[in-house]
């Protein structure tokens, strides 16, 4: 067993447009690290088994309507409640892969026209990632892939937008993946990457805070 008792998890979070590959790679990544001997879960925001989750699912099958602010601080909220149960697991020496977080909150609302600043405020305080993987691909290219289900913010136009938002967001912390690469590859990058995380936070790094 190659974890040491005392050493904490590493937080996680893959970024990326509709169909750039996040999900597949944040399932490739559990195994690896799992194959390893590591504690790991994958989780997902939104978290659509809240209740505040069933009201953020809903909007996003277009099945009831909310103004723009308060969805958005809905998506904030689902992160909120889960932020304890987060800290406990890192704490307790399991490694997190989140397939979205702030940054989709971010991206998200500030494309609808939300002043950035106002959208990043209600994540400050939330547990900040120790990595954050941004499958970077072109719209058109997502849009290629096909298999854009029918919810709301599935349409080229508006991913353009959240696009253009997540470049503003980017920090030079990020790495920035090329996701048009074959997934083999991706995933070869990805788990590099990944590994002298865990490693740097197996060594005692910090936990912090968004948002810096
Ligand atoms: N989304 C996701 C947001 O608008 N804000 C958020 O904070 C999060 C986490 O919800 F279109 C958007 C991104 C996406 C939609 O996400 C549902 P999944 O990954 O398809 O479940």
């Amino acid at each position: 067993n190659n974890r040491k008792s005392n050493s904490r998890g590493a937080l996680i979070v893959l970024e990326g447009l509709d169909r750039s590959g996040k999900t597949s790679q944040s399932s490739r990544l559990h195994s690896y690290l799992e194959g390893l001997g590591y504690l790991v879960e994958s989780w997902h925001f939104p978290d659509r088994n809240t209740g505040v989750g069933h009201m953020i699912s809903s909007y996003l099958a277009n099945k009831s309507q909310l103004d723009d602010h308060a969805i958005h601080l809905l998506f904030s909220a689902n992160r909120w409640e889960k932020r304890s149960l987060m800290e406990t697991k890192l704490r307790s020496g399991t490694t997190l892969i989140v397939d979205r977080y702030s940054f989709s909150g971010v991206a998200f609302s500030s494309a609808k026209g939300l002043d950035i600043e106002w959208c990043k405020a209600p994540e400050v305080g939330l547990l900040a990632p120790d990595l954050v993987l941004y499958l970077d691909l072109p719209p058109e290219k997502a849009a290629e892939r096909g298999g854009y289900g029918g919810e709301r913010y599935e349409q080229l136009e508006f991913q353009k937008k959240v696009a253009h938002s997540y470049q503003l967001l980017h920090d030079p912390s990020w790495k920035i993946v090329d996701a048009g690469l074959p997934v083999e590859e991706v995933e070869k990058q990805l788990t590099e990457m990944v590994m002298d995380c865990v490693t740097t936070c197996r060594n005692g790094k910090a936990l912090s805070q968004l948002w810096s």
